[in-house]
């Protein structure tokens, strides 16, 4: 048995079949994953029931040899800081189990630090019947059918992204303090595949460097409505034992979590995985 890939919908993502995750993966089949990857910004390998922890780690190692702990140490993993628990369900004395709502706003994980998440992994756990979807946007493609004198006109632009600017609310809390905002090239390079990419989400960007408030503020509306044309989306829908794995150098994405029903529980481990450097 070895590594198979097919799309996943007809704007971004892919389908790994062939692979069972609790047996060792063969090198091949490592570079599979890796290559669908840079390839289709997003993947799935679904019917994956039962990983370990360590296994979980060591598949997101594919993507990337650092792997970096939440900020937010309350919903580490018992076994390994490397690993967050997202979950919607309540403990016995009313303990939340893990971060209820991650990520609810169109964003790219961690773009409010100097070095953004390269990847990130997320393993099901448990998944309700309905509800509780992750959506995605290519922004490789969003910037592939910009017009010519839009490339030209963002070309150079860089831009702030503060961690701040969506997590208000944990921060007055007091549990965690704010990294420091982060620069970025509003359109940047793929270090592997040289592809370009529009790299500013609704969630942490607050503002474009090279312009005034008021034109920062427009061309990035301008921008975001673009990006979040159908042409570029994709739903992805859960069962229990899938992984997925992204690339936040070319895409973004929301999590519905703020929708879903309490009575229904969804339960996933996630993982980041490091960036090399700074965004180029
Ligand atoms: O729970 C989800 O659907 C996604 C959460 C998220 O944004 C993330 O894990 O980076
Ligand atoms: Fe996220």
């Amino acid at each position: 048995m070895s590594a198979t890939v097919s799309p996943l919908s007809e704007n971004l993502g892919a389908i790994v079949n062939g692979v069972d995750l609790r047996e060792p993966l063969s090198d091949a089949d490592r570079r599979t994953l890796y290559q669908a990857f840079l390839d289709h910004h997003v993947i799935a390998i679904r019917g994956q029931d039962g990983l370990t922890p360590d296994q979980v780690l060591d598949l997101s190692r594919i993507f990337g040899p650092e792997l970096e702990p939440h900020t937010f140490t309350e919903f580490h993993h018992p076994d390994t800081p490397l690993i967050i628990v997202l979950s919607n369900r309540v403990e016995m004395g009313g303990k939340p189990k893990g971060l209820a709502d991650a990520g609810t706003f169109w964003h790219s994980d961690v773009s409010y630090k100097e070095i953004p998440a390269k990847a990130t992994l997320l393993y099901s756990v448990e998944i309700p019947d309905q509800g509780g979807d992750t959506l995605f946007c290519n922004l490789t493609a969003a910037y592939d059918a910009l017009p010519d004198d839009m490339k030209t006109r963002l070309d150079g632009l860089t831009a702030v992204h503060d961690y701040t600017h969506s997590k208000r609310d944990i921060l007055v809390e007091g549990k965690v303090a704010a990294p420091d905002p982060g620069t970025h090239p509003v359109v940047r390079m793929h270090a592997e595949t040289g592809r370009k990419a529009i790299y500013i989400n609704p969630a942490y960007t607050t503002r474009i460097n090279e312009l005034n408030e008021a034109e920062s503020d427009a061309l990035m509306a301008e921008i975001f409505d673009h990006c979040l044309q159908d042409q570029f989306r994709m739903t992805y829908q859960w069962q229990p034992g899938d992984v997925l794995a992204w690339d936040n150098a070319a895409i973004m994405h929301s999590a519905t979590t703020k929708n879903l029903d309490p009575a229904k529980h969804r339960t996933l481990w996630r993982t980041i995985i490091s960036g090399d450097g700074p965004v180029r």
